[in-house]
């Protein structure tokens, strides 16, 4: 088996196992690309070709083993590498020719980069002896990509194909995953090599510590069964180790409550009694309040984001800290661990369930009870709500939610960056691992309709959803004629409520309601009744373009929805149409904002659950 050959929806990168040994036997450089790449299992890469890279699309031709999806645009290529990775646990691969292919591939390198998931991008470059020369099309990739790459490679010689691309995928797939980038000059793809299977790979230095150490997670058992308030601070890095059902059995065991972040959200089923939400700027008052009023934090595979932590100096002040993480750089980064763990989440969760289980058959077992008073109170006062606008027009979080409702069981979800993001996170349940996909770190805006194509493409089974905001749908929706010509029938909400909204957002509560260039509208003010453009029940200005008729020019199927009385009929009728890529303009109200928010830069302390509510804490946790 080699190391992609098994599918599993669980996003865990695999350990490689060797593919049987092949016979040496002479090729060129990009023939020996190709063969390698099979030998490793890639069974989809998403690319465009052009001159530096040309010499390996032409045997990528004659391969039964790898399909290659002809995107519109490279950083399509890129986040769709990232959608299948996360997806299908498998590393995602992505190719491009020199200079602007390249470049084109760097902010979903960067992407994937912050959000650690394992891919490989494959670019052409000039021939070695132009290199450095300002050649036609030359880009020095491996210095731009440098620090948003876990590695990069330059290849100037065909013999080191094969081992180079063995070791990219290992770099890429173990220990923290992460972007790799191999880089091939024109000239090694045209020489001859010999290629042989598998190949002698070196990696002096690379070992990624898995194995926990003994003493940390004893130390770690008895801090948890002393703590008096302890929180499980779930990270992403737990979706990616797999470990989601050792979480489950060591939460359960220890009755602590469990916040997912937003990468981790999958991770501890929602619905689960002591899951309390997510953390974060727009995380869930119980999440946000119960890390700040800890006296423990456990932080399995999460690295202690801004976002997460609101203003550092004043994060959780009265907690311990356990950390484990696979990549010690993590540890003590941002705030400082009393017991740092270095290991697999899944190494460090089951080791932890065996300690935690030897603390309590001597006798000594935490006692929440007090602790989840607290917690049940802040989670019945403030819970997760949206206003539904009076007009019957649609509010975005109730768009969002009917999806969530209404989606097949083990649907996929992809969103891009802005308030729909946020609603996304908030509004749709997520009970599964490897069922949410977003740029958490990058923030990009325009991840979703490529991650969500790489998705469906790596798993053609499940339904897919890109939840997506109208500004970030202009960004990339191009890639939706890739899915309409290559079979990979995705379902796209815009919810279009005609602005840059998370940007709004910040101008109507920190700048004075002056709307500076976040108005994409044409602006005019509505006349009621008026047949002119679309969102001819809401809000003010032609929405342009009208993306039903893009959708339809894209090759897609496009539906508008503008009512509440028309969304589950709507969505319904998205649903069922599985031989087209759907598009659905949700035509919604713009003033809408995202609540509960911890403003930026400030502490967690001062999370408002609505505009102007502030949550009344008692302070006698405050000890
Ligand atoms: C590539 C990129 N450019 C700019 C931003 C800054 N930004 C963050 S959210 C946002 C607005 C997103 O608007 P839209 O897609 O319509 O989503 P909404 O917030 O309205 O739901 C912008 C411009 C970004 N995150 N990414």
């Amino acid at each position: 088996m080699t190391e992609q050959a098994s599918g599993s929806h669980h996003p865990q990168p695999r350990a490689r196992t060797a593919a049987p040994a092949a016979p040496a036997e002479r090729m060129t450089g990009a023939q020996a690309l190709i063969r390698s790449l099979e030998a490793v299992g890639v069974d989809t890469v998403f690319g465009i070709p052009g001159g530096a890279i040309l010499p390996a699309y032409d045997p990528l031709m004659d391969s039964s083993k790898v399909r290659h999806v002809l995107v519109r645009h490279e950083q399509g290529a890129g986040h769709a590498a990232t959608g299948y990775a996360q997806a299908t646990g498998r590393v995602g691969v992505c190719m491009a020719t020199s200079g602007p292919g390249a470049t084109n591939l760097v902010t979903p390198i960067a992407d994937a980069h912050m959000d650690s998931v394992p891919i490989v991008a494959i670019t052409g470059q000039v021939a070695s002896k132009s290199i450095g020369t300002d050649a036609f099309q030359e880009a020095d990739i491996c210095g731009i990509t440098m620090p948003i790459t876990k590695h990069n490679f330059l290849i100037t010689n065909p013999d080191d194909i094969p081992h180079t691309i063995a070791e990219a995928f290992h770099i890429a797939a173990t220990g923290r995953p992460g972007p790799v980038l191999v880089d091939i000059a024109k000239d090694a793809l045209q020489n001859q090599t010999t290629f042989s299977w598998p190949p002698q790979q070196d990696l002096p230095g690379y070992r990624p510590v898995t194995k926990p150490h003994a003493k940390q997670i004893r130390e770690a058992a008895r801090l948890i069964n002393e703590a008096r308030r302890p929180v499980f601070y779930v990270g992403g890095g737990v979706l990616k180790a797999g470990a989601t059902g050792e979480l489950k059995i060591l939460a359960e065991l220890t009755g602590a409550p469990v916040t997912t972040t937003l990468m981790a959200l999958g991770a501890f089923p929602d619905s689960h009694p002591q899951h309390v939400g997510m953390p974060g700027m727009h995380g869930d008052v119980s999440a946000v309040t119960a890390l700040q009023k800890s006296d423990l934090i456990v932080a399995l595979g999460a690295r202690f984001d801004d976002r997460v932590t609101g203003r550092l100096d004043t994060f959780a002040p009265h907690a311990k800290i356990v950390h484990a993480d696979i990549d010690p750089a993590e540890i003590s980064k941002n705030r400082v661990a009393d017991v740092p763990i270095v290991g697999d989440a899944r190494e460090v969760l089951a080791d932890l369930i065996v300690a935690v289980q030897a603390d309590h058959d001597a006798g000594h077992k935490g006692d929440y009870t007090e602790w989840w008073n607290h917690l049940n109170f802040w989670r019945n006062t403030y819970p997760l709500g949206y206003d539904v606008p009076e007009d019957g027009s649609l509010a975005p979080q109730q768009v969002i939610e009917r999806i969530g409702k209404l989606a097949p069981e083990g649907t996929l979800f992809a969103a891009g960056v802005g308030q729909h993001q946020m609603w996304a996170a908030q509004f749709i349940k997520y009970e599964q691992p490897g069922t949410w996909f977003n740029s958490g770190g990058a923030g990009t805006m325009g991840y979703a309709v490529p991650a969500a194509m790489g998705a469906k493409a790596g798993r053609p089974d499940a339904t897919v959803w890109a939840i997506d905001g109208d500004g970030c749908f202009q960004m990339t929706n191009q890639e939706l004629v890739t899915c309409a010509l290559n079979n990979i029938p995705i379902k796209v909400a815009v919810i279009n409520n005609g602005a840059l909204g998370m940007v709004r957002q910040w101008q109507n509560l920190f700048y004075g309601e002056r709307f500076s260039n976040t108005v994409l509208h044409d602006g005019a003010e509505h006349v009621p009744g008026s047949t002119q453009g679309v969102g001819s029940i809401t809000n003010r200005g032609t929405r342009v373009p009208d993306f039903v008729k893009l959708a339809d020019a894209m090759g897609c199927v496009g539906l508008r929805c503008e009512s509440a009385d028309d969304l589950d009929k709507v969505i319904e009728e998205a649903n069922a149409i599985n031989d087209r890529p759907v598009v659905v303009d949700f035509i919604v109200h713009e003033d809408a904002m995202v609540w509960p928010m911890v403003a930026a830069g400030t502490s967690n302390d001062e999370i408002m659950a609505a505009r102007d509510v502030r949550p009344d804490f008692s302070d006698d946790l405050d000890d």
